[in-house]
């Protein structure tokens, strides 16, 4: 089969102040699925992701540990590589904003925009927040009282004391006043281009409420944007004004065209930039303006993903409080975070992470649900024969006495159950696409219940009866499988193996999902072997 259509899926790079986080590893878990789910539909993938290196955090985190910047940036981008590692993200691609062709690509970039004439000089003062590392309004910030350790709105009337601070909402830290020559992007002038441009694109941004605040946004008011700064040498110069150099977001946002300079294909424009709602406006408004500017086509989509809090406070490498994604898959399992991650809540939605509610959807989803089902149909197909035993096709029409089985064959049409999928993952609302199946295992599970293989097995004159019932389950099993192999590649490869669908790895792996779909297949089950998602207890306190 001729490879087709490219995809390029990106993740946020993430700052190197801290490693990885479970809420960055969110993104990369949902980036590597929806790559997979492309590569096996038969596209060529090609799937970005790593660190932003050149942020005002990291020499702060670097300065703090009494490093030199560069040892400090090497160490953390190998833990990154570590821990994605770990957690299986099967990126294609990773990019350091240090090096050295990335930084031949934006300075290549911020010269085509001065060109163009839409960068210029001004004087800027300001409050800026590092941890943000953004400008910030009055109207941006909260009040703190440091005593009681609450914030409360710019608006209310307090009477201001030592005590009571202005803080960044978001780091509960004081913002500096900047003033200082910077250089700014002329974003106003894009604002019809922007306007435009979502009317004729209205699925550039998913889901479709943060699309309507990114518009509403540009409706009010479009500033120009600060990109350069005068501190620091590290970072890249400007190539027009060398005393300067850029900062947020030229040399990050650019990093989705650099990982593209190396290909013999064309990857370029990103077919889905997976990024938090924290980060919606700069890859919703800047983004486009500052490709535009500089003659290159735009992004085909954004998916926005909610933000998780831990007891209901934000997760954040400066507050330090966020989970640690190893320690966890080490305890549990990336399968068990992966399902809890995605079929608990919307993407796009804001919810609690809840680390017993995880536990429980594991419990019932994986182990009950799916590898009972499994387990029951091994176990039987072997009590059927002792010797290798196998299943064949059988059409199945009007077995009437086999309780529901008109039902199950009715609404396990193939193809409705791989139209809804397809479609789920094609709008990337992963919690539907798992829905389905999960439906699918319960709706298999009464029908085993009410077909009762366990007691026809008894009797002799119902051996055929009870070798289609299995069939069925096997057969469709093997749908849900095919479907779930997007999200748990390595247990559903073992799954394949114990009806001895041997290779099924390979195959998809080559673009096969179609095929796999619509193959009539023969079972065959030799033996029980190592249970799968085996049941995880719950310590009560
Ligand atoms: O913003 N819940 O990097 P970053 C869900 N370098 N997702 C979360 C999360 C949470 N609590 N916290 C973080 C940066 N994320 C820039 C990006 S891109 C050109 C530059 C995820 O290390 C979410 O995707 O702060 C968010 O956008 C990203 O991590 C921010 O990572």
């Amino acid at each position: 089969m001729q490879k087709k259509d490219t995809f390029f899926i990106t993740t946020p790079i993430y700052y190197t102040n801290w490693v990885p986080h479970i809420g960055n590893s969110y993104s990369s878990i949902i980036a590597d699925l929806i790559a997979r789910y492309n590569k096996i539909s038969g596209k060529k993938v090609k799937f970005s992701t790593w660190v932003d290196e050149n942020s005002q955090k990291a020499l702060n985190k670097a300065c703090e540990q009494n490093m030199e910047i560069k040892p400090y940036l090497d160490m953390m981008a190998l833990k990154h590589k570590e821990i994605w590692n770990w957690l299986k993200i099967e990126y294609t691609d990773f990019i350091r904003t240090t090096d050295e062709k990335h930084h031949n690509l934006v300075k290549e970039v911020l010269q085509k925009s001065f060109d163009n004439w839409d960068i210029y000089e001004w004087e800027y003062e300001g409050m800026y927040c590092v941890w943000c590392e953004a400008f910030k309004k009055d109207e941006d910030l909260v009040y703190l009282n440091k005593e009681k350790n609450v914030t409360f709105p710019i608006s209310d009337k307090v009477k201001i004391n030592e005590n009571i601070i202005k803080v960044c909402p978001d780091h509960l830290k004081t913002p500096d006043k900047i003033k200082e020559k910077n250089y700014f992007f002329k974003l106003s002038k894009y604002e019809n281009f922007l306007k435009e441009f979502y009317e004729t694109h209205p699925d550039f941004i998913i889901p479709s409420d943060r699309f309507n605040e990114v518009k509403a946004f540009v409706s009010r008011w479009l500033e120009d944007f600060s990109i350069s700064r005068e501190t620091n040498k590290f970072w890249i110069k400007l190539p027009f004004d060398e005393s300067q150099v850029t900062y947020v977001w030229y040399d990050a946002l650019f990093n989705y065209l650099t990982v593209c300079q190396n290909w013999n294909e064309d990857f370029w424009p990103a077919n889905l930039h997976v990024v938090g709602k924290d980060i919606i406006r700069f890859h919703g408004i800047y983004w486009p303006a500052m490709l535009k500017s500089a003659w290159y086509e735009l992004p085909k989509q954004i998916l926005t993903t909610g933000f998780f809090t831990i007891n209901w406070q934000k997760i954040s490498k400066s507050l330090w409080n966020a989970i640690d994604p190893v320690e966890f898959t080490k305890k549990y399992s990336k399968d068990l975070l992966t399902l809890y991650l995605l079929s608990s809540f919307n993407i796009w939605q804001d919810w609690d992470f809840d680390e017993k509610q995880a536990v429980l959807a594991y419990n019932a989803k994986l182990a009950n649900n799916l590898w009972n089902l499994l387990n029951r149909v091994v176990v039987l197909s072997l009590k059927l024969s002792e010797k290798a035993w196998e299943l064949f096709w059988e059409i199945l029409t009007d077995k009437e006495e086999i309780v529901d089985l008109q039902k199950i064959n009715n609404w396990l049409s193939k193809k409705v159950v791989l139209q809804e999928f397809e479609e789920n993952m094609d709008k990337y609302d992963l919690k539907k696409s798992l829905e389905i199946n999960f439906f699918t295992l319960d709706l298999l599970n009464d029908f085993i219940t009410k077909s009762e293989p366990w007691q026809t097995i008894k009797q002799e004159e119902k051996t055929e009866e009870t070798r289609q019932v299995l069939y069925i389950v096997a057969e469709w099993l093997r749908q849900v499988w095919l479907n779930l192999y997007t999200f748990f590649p390595e247990k559903i490869t073992e799954m394949f193996e114990k009806l001895w669908l041997k290779n099924y790895k390979n195959i998809l792996e080559n673009w096969w999902f179609e095929e796999l779909k619509n193959k009539v297949e023969i079972f065959k089950i030799i033996e029980k072997g190592n249970p799968l998602f085996e049941r995880i207890e719950i310590t009560k306190n």
